[in-house]
C-alpha cells in the first residue's frame, strides 16, 4: 500500500517577520529588539540586517501569487509586534494594521489558509528600555493584550495561531550563550526566570484565544531536537534522559502539561536557578496546558548525548556561521551530557545533523508522550544556491532533503500520529538571523547578497517539484 497523508492536509511554508519585511522604520513601525541588536558590530554574519530583508512588505501580493501558483495550502508568518505597536502597547498603528489585513486577504483570495505566529523573536524595542522585555514580568499582560487584540481582529479570518515561536531557542540564544539580543552570557537564573514569564504569557494568550475562538487552533512551536544515546553505556543513557528533561521536555511538558519535568526542576531548585511557580503559576498553566490544540514542530536536527565529566567540556554555544564545515564547538554541561558527533549522518555547510528518520521519531516521541496533534511549523535546508546565467536554480540537494523527510512524515501518520500540517522553511530566500543572506532556504530565489541586490524573486528547482508534491497529496 501507498503511504498517504489526510486528505485535508496542509502542505505549507514558513516565515518570520523580521526574516522577510524590511521596511524597518516605514509606516510608523517601532523599532524591535532585533533592530537594535544587528546595529552591533559582529553580532550577524558580515553585519548583515532586515532593514529590507527581502522586501516583502511591498512585495508580498507577488509572494503570494508565487505561492497560489505553487498550490500552497497555507502560509505560516509572524507579525511584527514593533509594526502594530510600536511602543508594544497603547494605540495600535493602523498602517502596520493594514498591512497584515491585506496580507491575510490576498492569501484568503486564492485559498490559503494563514497561520500567523504571534512571537518570532522580534520584542518592541520600547519593552526592552520599559521593563527589561522578557525579563520582567510586566511583559506577560502587555503580551496578552497585543495577542487578544489580533485574536479579535482577525478571528473571522485566521483559523490557525501559535504563540511563541522556538521559546528554547531565543532564550537559550539571549541569555545563556550571547548570540541573540539581549546578548547575555551564561545568566542561568535569569534564563529560568526569562522561561517563566514566556510560559505564563503562552498560557494567558491560549486561555483568552478559546474564549474569542472556541473552534480556532493554538499552540506553540519548539525547536525539537530528538537526542539519542551514544550507545547501551548506562551512563550515556542517563545523559540522553537528563539531556532531554533539560532541553526538550523542560518547555514541551509545560505546553501539554502545564508542569516542569521533576528531576530537572529539582537538579536546577539545589543550584538554586530553578524558576519560582506560585500556585496561581500552576492552575494557570496546566489550565493552558488542557486547551491547546496541537504541538508546533520546528524539526531541522537530532544529537547525540554522551556523559560528561565533572571536569569535561562547558561549552559557550559558539556556532558555525559561515557555512565552512567543521567549525562548530562541542556542547555539553559538564557532570551531565556532552554532544558529540552522529558517525552515521550527514550534514550541512553549516554543521547541522540531516536526519530525515528523526522527524518520525520526533512525531512519535510527541505523540507517544503528549497525545496531541502535530503541525511541523518548520523543516528545511539551509545552502548555498547558485543562480545560473539562465536564472535557474538547480536545488536537486533540497528536494532530496525535503523528500526524505516527507516520507519519514508519511510513515509517521501510517504509525499514528496526527500531522496536520507541514510547513517547510522558507517560501522565499530571507535574511538567516546569524548566517546572512547566503545561507538559503527558499523555493523562490531572491537576487540579494550581504551588500543588496535586485530583490527579483526566481523559482528554483524545488518550487516545481514542490508544487507536484502539493498536488499528488504527497504521492509524488
Ligand atoms: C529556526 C527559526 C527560523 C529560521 C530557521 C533556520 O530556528 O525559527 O527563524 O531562521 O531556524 O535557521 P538559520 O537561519 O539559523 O539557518
Amino acid at each position: 500500500d501507498k503511504l498517504q497523508m489526510p486528505a485535508n492536509f496542509l502542505w505549507g511554508s514558513a516565515s518570520a517577520a523580521y526574516q522577510i519585511e524590511g521596511a524597518y522604520q516605514e509606516d510608523g513601525k517601532g523599532l524591535s529588539n532585533w533592530d537594535e541588536f544587528v546595529k552591533l558590530p559582529g553580532k550577524t554574519y558580515q553585519n548583515s540586517t532586515g532593514e529590507v530583508a527581502v522586501d516583502h512588505y511591498h512585495r508580498f501580493k507577488e509572494d503570494v501569487a508565487l505561492m497560489a501558483e505553487m498550490g500552497l495550502k497555507t502560509y505560516r508568518f509572524s507579525i511584527s509586534w514593533a509594526r502594530l505597536f510600536p511602543q508594544g502597547r497603547g494605540e495600535v498603528n493602523q498602517a502596520g494594521l493594514a498591512f497584515y489585513e491585506n496580507l491575510i486577504a490576498e492569501c484568503l483570495a486564492y485559498g490559503i489558509e494563514p497561520m500567523v505566529t504571534l512571537y518570532h523573536w522580534d520584542i518592541p524595542q520600547a519593552l526592552e528600555e520599559a521593563y527589561g522585555g522578557w525579563e520582567s514580568p510586566q511583559v506577560i499582560q502587555d503580551y496578552l493584550d497585543y495577542a487578544h487584540f489580533l485574536f479579535q481582529h482577525f478571528k473571522d479570518k485566521v483559523n490557525y495561531w501559535i504563540t511563541i515561536n522556538e521559546q528554547n531557542i531565543f532564550t537559550t540564544f539571549g541569555w545563556m550563550t550571547a548570540l541573540h539580543p539581549p546578548g547575555k552570557l551564561q545568566q542561568e537564573k535569569l534564563f529560568y526566570q526569562v522561561n517563566h514569564h514566556v510560559f505564563l504569557a503562552h498560557a494567558q494568550a491560549v486561555i483568552a484565544f478559546k474564549e474569542i475562538m472556541p473552534n480556532g487552533k493554538i499552540g506553540a512551536s519548539f525547536a525539537y531536537s530528538p537526542s539519542y544515546a551514544l550507545d547501551c553505556d548506562p551512563k550515556n543513557a542517563m545523559s540522553k534522559l537528563d539531556f532531554d528533561d533539560l532541553k526538550n521536555f523542560w518547555w514541551m511538558d509545560v505546553y501539554a502539561y502545564g508542569r516542569y519535568p521533576k528531576s530537572a526542576y529539582q537538579h536546577l531548585a539545589k543550584k538554586g536557578v530553578a524558576p519560582v511557580v506560585s500556585e496561581a503559576d500552576s492552575e494557570l498553566l496546566v489550565k493552558a496546558a488542557s486547551k491547546i490544540d496541537f504541538m508546533g514542530v520546528n524539526y531541522y536536527q537530532t544529537t547525540v548525548c554522551e556523559y560528561n565529566p565533572l571536569d569535561g567540556v562547558a561549552s559557550t554555544g559558539e556556532m558555525n556561521t559561515t557555512g565552512k564545515k567543521g567549525t562548530n564547538q562541542i556542547s555539553g554541561v559538564p557532570g551531565i551530557y556532552k554532544n558529540p558527533t552522529n558517525p552515521y549522518l550527514k550534514t550541512t555547510d553549516w554543521d547541522w545533523t540531516i536526519d530525515p528518520m528523526g522527524l518520525r521519531y520526533a512525531c512519535k516521541e510527541i505523540t507517544s508522550r503528549y497525545n496531541l496533534p502535530i503541525i511541523i511549523s518548520e523543516n528545511g535546508l539551509g545552502a548555498f544556491d547558485e543562480l545560473t546565467a539562465d536564472h535557474h536554480i538547480h536545488d536537486d540537494y533540497r528536494i532530496d532533503y525535503l523528500a526524505q523527510h516527507i516520507k519519514e512524515l508519511m510513515i509517521a501518520v501510517e504509525e499514528g500520529s496526527d500531522i496536520w500540517a507541514y510547513c517547510t522553511w522558507s517560501f522565499t530566500d530571507l535574511l538567516s538571523w546569524l548566517n546572512g543572506y547566503q545561507k538559503r532556504y527558499g523555493f523562490v530565489y531572491v537576487d540579494r547578497s550581504e551588500s543588496g541586490g535586485s530583490l527579483d524573486r526566481y523559482k528554483k528547482d524545488s518550487f516545481y517539484w514542490y508544487k507536484e508534491v502539493i498536488a499528488s497529496n504527497g504521492q509524488s
